[in-house]
């Protein structure tokens, strides 16, 4: 999968060279590239926001370098691309919410791109001109509000990442995770068996692998009525 992202703050993505995303990038499994949004700027200050038409708080990210970065990073991957072209993901609060069944669906395409929008947001007529470029997704992480979109853009990219395959050594530890199955994940324990006074739930040392699956299962069940009732199927309308 190629993957480009586009920002005024490249060094926020270092770290997606450490780590199983990084060893990913190494055997050939993901092809990121980062770039400054600058780069696309003409004016001595490379400027890349003005105030908002209307009035308003803050700046707004001007069009005129979005524009020209979604150009260059379309016709850069154009060539070797047939199709619909890339997704295209905005991080944005007024997104949809981006959630485990997005990053499996995202997992499957070729090409993402990420624009990390900052102050007040990016034009709105960024977003119309990005849909003739492919398909275009704003995305949120939740209700709360960061101070732009790389950290969000970060959170995806692992999210979406350790899905595809070979990324992440034994597939099989993909399935019983939070979220995979709708439920939160059960309790994990390891050595010793007992430590500062707390000891090991007897049944996962008992052998019984029936009794245990089934233990297990209850506590996904009890964890998500305490934690996240909303995951649960009564809770759906
Ligand atoms: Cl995707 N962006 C920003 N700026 N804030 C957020 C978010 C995204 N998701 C939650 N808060």
């Amino acid at each position: 999968m190629r993957i480009d992202v586009v920002t005024i703050f490249p060094s926020f993505f270092d770290v997606l060279g450490v780590s199983l995303l990084g060893k990913a990038q190494g055997k050939g499994l993901l092809d990121i590239r980062v770039h400054d949004l600058r780069e696309w700027t003409h004016d001595r200050h490379r400027t890349v926001d003005d105030t908002p038409y209307g009035g308003g708080a803050g700046m707004v990210m001007k069009p005129e370098p979005w524009g020209e970065a979604l150009d260059a990073i379309a016709a850069s991957a154009g060539a070797s691309e047939a199709g619909p072209g890339p997704v295209l993901v905005f991080p944005s609060p007024a997104g949809e919410v981006f959630t485990q069944a997005t990053a499996r669906e995202l997992a499957g395409e070729s090409h993402l791109v990420f624009g990390c929008g900052r102050y007040e947001g990016i034009d709105e007529r960024v977003f119309a001109y990005a849909a003739t470029l492919g398909r275009v997704r704003l995305m949120s992480l939740g209700d709360y509000v960061l101070n732009g979109g790389e950290v969000a853009s970060m959170a995806m990219i692992e999210a979406i990442g350790r899905l595809i395959p070979g990324v992440v050594g034994n597939p099989e530890s993909l399935v019983e995770e939070s979220h995979e199955e709708g439920l939160l994940e059960y309790p994990s324990y390891t050595k010793p068996a007992s430590w500062r006074g707390q000891d090991v739930p007897p049944i996962l040392l008992s052998g019984n692998h029936g009794a245990i699956a089934a233990w297990r299962h209850d506590q996904q069940v009890e964890r998500t009525r305490m934690r996240r009732p909303d995951l649960l199927p009564d809770a759906r309308d």
